[in-house]
Formats: structure tokens, sequence, C-alpha cells
């Protein structure tokens, strides 16, 4: 066994402490990172060694949301990535019919799920982590800068003075370029901001789980005007996935698809550099950065944004009931 096998799953006590320092502001945070270049020196470096997953997409059309189940086929040993808790915004009641077909999923196939990994503090779908922890096991994990998104939340929703910014409702921050493992199968993260600060991709054997970053070929990259977005980011994280061998397959958080195709939210890496239209090869930063910013101007805000990131940047769960029982969300007037 080599050492990156061995490394792959360290033991409890000596994983990195979920509690990191707090990011007091987005800007700071996207000032540091603007002077990333695309592909070095954070090149993404992929284990040749590595075997490949078993992938189950299940789109969500409400939310044009695509959840995940990842498996080692040879351990059975899996993780959920991005689930859905559905919403309903006339009634403010949730309901759990999407996860509950992810659990269905996990049962039928003999899966083991150790993880639940969340690409970003989504704004336009609640998480479901913790009602399938609670039903699966496993941990909940997100990248390390949701810190940073905690914090601007925080004010945004005037949180309560307990609401803590250190991340510590996850059970697990990744930092860039941490490994873990899925079953046998070596899984990697890269952080990718842009879209949010806290963005990350899970480069999992020869699949990227991409998030909010690249969608299909046909509809381009996601926005970067939610508080903390940046689209220079985003494209130098763009660019740094588009470095992945031309081969990797790519899964996307979201499918908007045109009246002429059906929902599709599997690609690669080749496809993407050709075909992109915000940014195939060719297409420099500063076009990226202009097309982006104009393009955000048009677009309304996502319909759950005001339950979905309050919901999310506690990992998915609801805030606490008040003293009558029932558990209340906050909405900023004329803010967002
Ligand atoms: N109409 C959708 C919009 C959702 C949305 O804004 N999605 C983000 C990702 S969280 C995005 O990047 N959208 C790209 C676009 O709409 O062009 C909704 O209300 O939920
Ligand atoms: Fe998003």
């Amino acid at each position: 066994m080599n050492e990156m096998t061995q490394r792959v799953r360290p033991a409890a006590h000596e994983r990195p402490t979920p509690h990191r320092p707090v990011l007091t502001s987005c800007r700071s945070l996207a000032w540091d990172l603007i002077h990333i270049k695309a592909g070095d020196p954070h090149r993404f470096q992929r284990s040749s060694m590595n075997p490949n997953p078993d992938v189950t997409g299940f789109y969500d059309p409400a939310t044009n949301t695509v959840s995940y189940v990842v498996a080692d086929p040879a351990t059975k040993h899996g993780a959920i990535i991005d689930s859905v808790l559905d919403y309903d915004p006339k009634a403010a009641r949730t309901s759990t019919a999407s996860a509950d077909a992810l659990i269905a999923h996990v049962h039928r196939a003999g899966l083991t799920i150790d993880w639940h990994l969340e690409t970003h503090a989504h704004a336009d779908h609640l998480s479901a982590a913790p009602y399938l922890k609670a039903k699966l096991g496993g941990q909940i994990a997100i990248g390390e800068y949701i810190t940073a998104v905690q914090v601007t939340f925080k004010r945004v929703f005037d949180l309560e003075d307990s609401f803590a910014t250190d991340g510590r409702q996850f059970d697990h921050l990744f930092a860039e370029g941490e490994r873990f493992a899925i079953g046998g199968i070596e899984a990697q993260v890269m952080h990718t901001p842009g879209h949010t600060p806290a963005c990350v991709t899970y480069v999992v054997g020869d699949a990227a789980f991409v998030g909010d970053t690249l969608f299909m070929p046909d509809y381009g990259t996601a926005r970067c005007d939610f508080p903390g977005g940046d689209a220079r980011l985003l494209y130098r994280s763009i660019r740094r996935v588009l470095d992945l061998p031309r081969e990797t397959r790519l899964f996307l958080c979201h499918d908007y698809p045109p009246a002429t195709r059906e929902p599709t939210w599997q690609t690669t890496v080749a496809a993407e550099r050709s075909e992109n239209i915000h940014v195939k090869d060719g297409i420099s930063e500063e076009a990226f950065v202009s097309m982006r910013r104009a393009r955000d101007k048009t677009l309304a805000m996502p319909a759950l944004i005001i339950p979905a990131v309050q919901v999310n940047i506690r990992a998915g769960q609801l805030p606490a009931p008040a003293a009558n029982g029932t558990r209340y969300l906050r909405i900023p007037l004329n803010l967002l």
C-alpha cells in the first residue's frame, strides 16, 4: 500500500478540526484569491491509481437541482452530494419526497453512506443533509470558507448573537487539496470560489462534482452576483477545473434546459473546453468577466434564496423553535 492510499482516510483524531478561524470579510478572501493564476501554482494533481465511482443523478424539476449518489462499486460505500429538502413557499412547508428517493436508491443498491457533501451553501434550495444523516448515518461536510458565508448572512438576516460563524454546524470543513475516501476510491477537494466564496469541487476518481461553476455547454456558467460572488474568481476556478484530464466526467449541480432538450447533468472537460458558450478555450478572463457581470444584472433572485440560505448556513438544520414551538425564518426587506 503506498503512502497516498494509506493517508486517504486519516483516523478521527488525526482529521483537521472543523472549527477554523473566522474570516471577517468576503472582500479580503476575494482579494487573496484574485491572484490565483489559472492552473498554476494550484494545479490539481489526480492519482492515476484510482478506480472510478458509480454515479447516479436525481433531478429536481422544482429547483432544477441535481443531487448525486456516488459510490465505490467494490466496497459499496458512498456519499450523497447536494441533496434537496422539498419546500413549498406558499405554505412555508418542508417535505421529503426528493430525499426519500435518495434513501430508496441507497437501500436498493445496498450502500453505506459515509458523507453528505455540499458543494456550497445553496441559494435556490434547502439541503436535506440532516434528514439523510438521521436516516442513513454519515458526516455532513462543506468547504471551509463557509465561515465567510456565515459572517455575511448573519449580518443580512440579523441572526441571533449565538449563531456561530466558525462552521461548527457541519461535521467537517474541507480545505483546498484535502484528500478523503469514498470506500476505496480517493477523493480530493478543489476550492473553486466565484459563484460563492465557499464553493468546492469534489474530484472522485475520474468524476468531478463541480457544483455551481460550469453548467452544460449550451447554458454556460453560474451567476456571480450573490454576496461574496466574484466573476474573476469564477473564471480562474473554472480554468482549474478545465485543467483536469480531458476525459474527466463532470457532474453539474443544475441544468436549466431550453425547451428543445431534456435536463442533462453530465458532460466532460473536453466538451466544456470546446463548446461552453461562456468559457470554452480561447475566451479571455476579461471577456468572461464583462459578459458575466452584464448577464448577472438581468437575473432575478432565486425564488427560494431567503429560506434556502438561512437553512443551509446551519448545515441544513431549521432554526430552533420559538417559545410557542414553531420555527421561524426572517425576511429582510429591500435588501437583496
Ligand atoms: N430561476 C431560478 C434561478 C436559480 C439561480 O439563480 N441559480 C443560480 C445557481 S444557485 C445560477 O447560477 N443561475 C444561472 C442563471 O440563472 O443563469 C430560481 O428561482 O431558483
Ligand atoms: Fe448555487
